[in-house]
């Protein structure tokens, strides 16, 4: 019989979120009675608004019509492109350096194929799992040793640095993930921080993977949305991004990547034109249904509506960070981001989620999950209904 692939037979247990919704099925059944509140998986929950959702419903209409109907359309729907870099980039790329995308989380997948297994990988420690889970799947991460994998530079990122890296570090020649605002920690990179890391990256000739999944939670206007705001960037970095969360598309799926012209191989070679081949040969692009939702959310009715959403779930983290407070539990984010990541300090991550479950009925995810610095942290993710955040709040203050 054919070998199972040595790469998942390295992978060390069951991907997070799943995990953690075991633990809740196990819960519900040992307690049929419990009222179970999640403020775990960062899921979001509130309807897709209006005028995006009659983008979407216009966009399936029109498929229904000769003149409308259209098929494949690889890197993406032209006007989306222009719309994002507009928008987003204040017109900086040009539609052939902005790839739509099925979500960020598939792009973060895909975008390894690009550098193999033999590229050494840095994540902030802790970080979102699939990056540290995708490198292992690659072959670029090998064995676990007791408490990372073999291949992975962890940079900590911990109350002692205030949550950013030290980046003397990051080892030369490397692929870098960086997630601002961050999941788990909530944490936001301002601009000396994101230019050091720019400088950095050039100088080790490594090339930064820049996740902006929650650029749109921030409202701090001196804090950049996008590594592209540092001079430099265009030539170290790629950019992924989605509409998931500031759009409530978690279950539309669509995203996008940056990857710009400027950056290039050790050998003189086009990523941006690599990162094309691939995409044509294994994505065959976005649903043309999503894509006529998500120019819908970047015209001027859509965006108010992407800040009402962002508002709402803003306003969510910050009654789950007042209560911890008054609780006299430490905890970071909340502010520009929708994770409150929150310090149980001697405490081991997943005995403090179990309590919480226990006590509480409150999911949230244990710190541990997120990478070996994460340990006596819980993250609290700040997607849910007002009702069920109040209630879990609530809840929460009893302890
Ligand atoms: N990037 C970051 C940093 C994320 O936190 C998430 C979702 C994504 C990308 C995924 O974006 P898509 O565009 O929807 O693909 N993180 C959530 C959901 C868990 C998961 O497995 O993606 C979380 O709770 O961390």
């Amino acid at each position: 019989m054919i070998k199972r692939n040595s790469c998942i037979t390295n992978i060390k247990a069951g991907y997070l979120f799943p995990e953690i919704a075991k633990r809740r099925r196990e819960f519900a059944a040992a307690h049929p009675e419990a009222n179970i509140i999640s403020l775990g998986v960062g899921n979001t929950t509130e309807p897709i608004m209006p005028h995006i959702n009659a983008g979407l419903a216009e966009g399936a209409r029109r498929l229904g019509t000769v003149e409308g109907y259209s098929g494949y359309q690889d890197e993406g729907l032209l006007e989306l492109r222009e719309k994002i870099s507009a928008v987003f980039y204040g017109g900086a790329f040009k539609a052939n350096e902005i790839f739509i995308s099925d979500g960020a989380k598939c792009d973060i997948g895909r975008l390894q194929l690009l550098f193999g297994s033999g590229v050494q990988v840095a994540v902030q420690d802790p970080s979102y799992p699939v990056y540290v889970d995708g490198s292992v799947l690659i072959g670029a991460a090998k064995g676990w040793n007791g408490t990372g994998y073999e291949g992975i530079v962890y940079l900590p990122c911990t109350m002692a640095n205030d949550f950013f890296p030290d980046l003397s570090q990051l080892p030369s020649n490397c692929l870098i993930y960086f997630c601002s605002p961050n999941n788990p920690t909530g944490a936001v990179a301002h601009k000396e921080q994101l230019t050091a890391l720019v400088e950095t990256a050039i100088r080790k000739k490594s090339i930064i993977i820049f996740d902006a999944a929650y650029s749109e939670f921030i409202r701090d206007p001196a804090l950049p949305k996008t590594i592209y705001a540092i001079e430099g960037a265009k030539e170290c970095a790629i950019e992924v991004n989605s509409f998931s969360k500031p759009a409530g598309f978690t279950g539309v799926r669509l995203g996008w990547s940056v990857v710009p012209l400027e950056l290039k191989y050790e050998s003189g070679e086009s990523v941006n034109a690599d990162w094309n081949r691939i995409c044509s040969t294994i994505f065959n692009g976005a649903s043309n249904i999503a894509q006529a939702g998500g120019l819908a959310a970047l015209d001027s009715e859509g965006q108010k509506e992407i800040r009402n959403l962002t508002d709402f779930y803003l306003g969510n983290a910050k009654l789950i960070r007042d209560t911890l407070q008054k609780m006299g539990i430490h905890c970071m984010g909340g502010d520009n981001s929708p994770y409150i990541w929150a310090h149980f300090p001697g405490r081991d991550s997943w005995e403090v989620f179990s309590e919480i479950l226990e006590k509480c009925q409150v999911v949230t995810t244990p710190g541990a999950g997120f990478g070996p610095a994460g340990e006596s942290f819980v993250r609290f993710s700040a997607f849910g209904h007002r009702e069920n955040v109040e209630e879990a709040c609530k809840r929460m203050s009893l302890l």
